[in-house]
């Protein structure tokens, strides 16, 4: 018996080998394996058999059956597609749906930024991530032995220069394309440097290891903190499309003098004081100030001739503000039921 199936199986297929046509085919997958069929007879009479038969005949004719009709399949799908020039598009087949992603939140809030930026004549430059020790801190006016080198500890690369120090850092801030592009460009200049920050600090609601800025600065004859209030009020009633309460304090930051903390009023609990807020009913949002002659002199522009102020926004705490998101964290979490959201 296993002989005559082997042979039906090797007969099956031969004659397949030569088939061309549809309604060919067609006939021979009944000979073999339709009701009447060869192999559909040999499985019928499986019970005439003895057991031992019934296992090894029974399992070799399902083999054997399994594997014409896949062949019977391949054959048929061989001719349709060349009867259609072989272009055959099986339309009854379901499509597969394709996942569509979205903008990150952080980057949507950048683009508008930019956007309003540039619409008041700002222009928008890069800088590296990887800084050097001068550019992030020293041409900032914190020289080495600085303590304010402590209000932004960050990650320092295994790198030395000839005098054995480690002089390259993952930035802390995006104020070092301030002297960059004052360097670049000269004076007078309006530019934003959008970009990724990086600080080695405990995180919690407000504060993550890895950010987003985006600086500011505005360097000619006569400009003033009037002019920082007027553009920062406007920039932050284009991201909010309202009027945003805005706090003015004084802050430290040795690049400016005087230099300004700037808060907006908290969105997410309208003051009613939350986690975000850490209770106050405000958020620090920016650093600024009027630029230090210092800075400016580092720069290659004469503090004699221009003043310019800087600002420094955090985007990422921008973004919780608009999407009123209550930790920070979520935003580099890559946890999709929160990205999903927007
Ligand atoms: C600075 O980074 C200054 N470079 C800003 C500046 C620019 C001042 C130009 C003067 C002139 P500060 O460390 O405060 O300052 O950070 C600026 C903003 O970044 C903060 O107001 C806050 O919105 C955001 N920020 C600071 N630290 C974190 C953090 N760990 N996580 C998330 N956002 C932060």
């Amino acid at each position: 018996m296993q002989d005559k199936l082997e042979k039906i199986k090797k007969e099956a297929l031969d004659k397949l080998a030569d088939i061309k046509k549809l309604n060919l085919l067609e006939a021979l997958e009944k000979e073999y394996l339709g009701r009447k069929g060869q192999l559909t007879a040999i499985l019928r009479n499986l019970s005439s058999m003895s057991d031992e038969d019934k296992k090894k005949i029974g399992k070799l004719s399902n083999e054997i059956k399994v594997e014409l009709s896949e062949k019977f399949k391949e054959a048929k799908d061989i001719i349709i597609g060349s009867a259609r020039g072989g272009n055959y598009v099986d339309v009854s087949i379901p499509g597969q749906k394709i996942k569509q992603g979205h903008i990150h939140p952080i980057t949507q809030v950048m683009g508008d930024l930019e956007k309003l930026f540039s619409s008041m004549g700002f222009m928008v430059l890069d800088g590296p991530e990887l800084e050097s020790d001068h550019y992030n801190f020293t041409a900032l006016n914190i020289p080495a032995d600085h303590p304010a080198r402590d209000m932004q500890d960050t990650f320092y690369i295994d790198t030395k220069n000839k005098n054995n120090e480690h002089d390259m850092v993952m930035r802390t801030h995006t104020s070092p394309v301030q002297v960059r592009a004052m360097q670049k460009y000269g004076a007078p200049i309006k530019c934003v440097v959008p970009g990724r920050v990086f600080r080695n600090e405990a995180t919690d609601a407000t504060h993550d290891t890895t950010f987003y800025q985006i600086e500011g600065l505005m360097v000619g004859e006569g400009i003033s903190l009037a002019n920082l209030k007027a553009v920062l009020q406007d920039v932050l009633n284009g991201i909010f499309q309202e009027e945003v309460g805005m706090r003015i304090r004084p802050g430290y930051f040795p690049f400016v003098e005087p230099g300004l903390e700037i808060d907006i009023a908290c969105t997410i609990c309208k003051g009613a004081k939350c986690p975000a807020c850490k209770h106050t009913g405000w958020l620090e949002m920016l650093g600024s100030g009027m630029i230090h002659p210092e800075v400016l002199k580092y720069g290659g522009v004469d503090p004699e001739k221009y003043s310019g102020f800087a600002f420094g926004i955090g985007v990422t705490r921008l973004a919780m503000m608009k999407y009123k998101i209550d930790d920070i964290r979520l935003f580099n979490s890559g946890d999709l039921r929160f990205m999903e959201q927007f």
